[in-house]
């Protein structure tokens, strides 16, 4: 579907968790407003004994105006109806980092090399997205095949957000600044 409702957002059919887990690297993301997470973003998924899914991530955040640092972020997920559809909870290591309640929903993957994902914050009154975010995951942290770089744009469109992703830079900052 491309009419831009959220309602009609197509999800990953099937999804399997239990293949989705590890390590993945964001290589574009569209911002919600607000931003968060810049750059160096690093999620790792994980499932628990009781079979509940859990991400930590790190990511470069700039908190209190100017201050420019590593987060380190823990999410669980909840589950619902629909495999590919979660409602994250999100907190941070440190104070002074987000915290929060959102979507988060698996758009698509292959599980081995690139995953597509979309969280809408707030639906507008027409049933489109007002405020929203997606991260492009890559299991390297170089980039996506051409391949799937192909099957990803097909679904950028589909989410009506082609054009609005920016490249998420990896460049080691946070392997080497301290961690908050
Ligand atoms: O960066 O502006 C933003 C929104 C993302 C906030 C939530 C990130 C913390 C948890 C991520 C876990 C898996 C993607």
């Amino acid at each position: 579907a491309q009419d831009c409702q959220v309602a009609n957002v197509q999800v990953m059919q099937n999804f399997d968790r239990s293949r989705y887990v590890g390590t993945w690297y964001a290589v574009a993301k569209k911002d919600p407003v607000g931003l968060f997470l810049r750059d160096n973003i690093v999620a790792t998924f994980a499932i628990r004994e009781d079979g509940t899914m859990t991400a930590s991530a790190e990511g470069r955040v700039i908190i209190l105006n100017n201050w420019e640092l590593c987060a380190k972020m823990f999410a669980t997920f909840e589950d619902t109806p629909d495999p590919a559809k979660f409602k994250m909870k999100y907190w941070g290591a440190a104070t002074h980092l987000q915290t929060g309640d959102d979507l988060h929903w698996v758009i698509d993957t292959d599980y081995e090399n690139y995953a597509v994902h979309y969280s809408c914050r707030e639906i507008d009154y027409d049933g489109t997205c007002l405020d929203g975010y997606s991260f492009i995951f890559s299991r390297h942290p170089t980039g996506l095949r051409a391949e799937d770089q192909r099957i990803v744009t097909q679904r950028k469109t589909e989410l009506c957000l082609l054009g609005k992703y920016r490249r998420v830079e990896h460049n080691g900052y946070c392997q080497i600044e301290p961690q908050a």
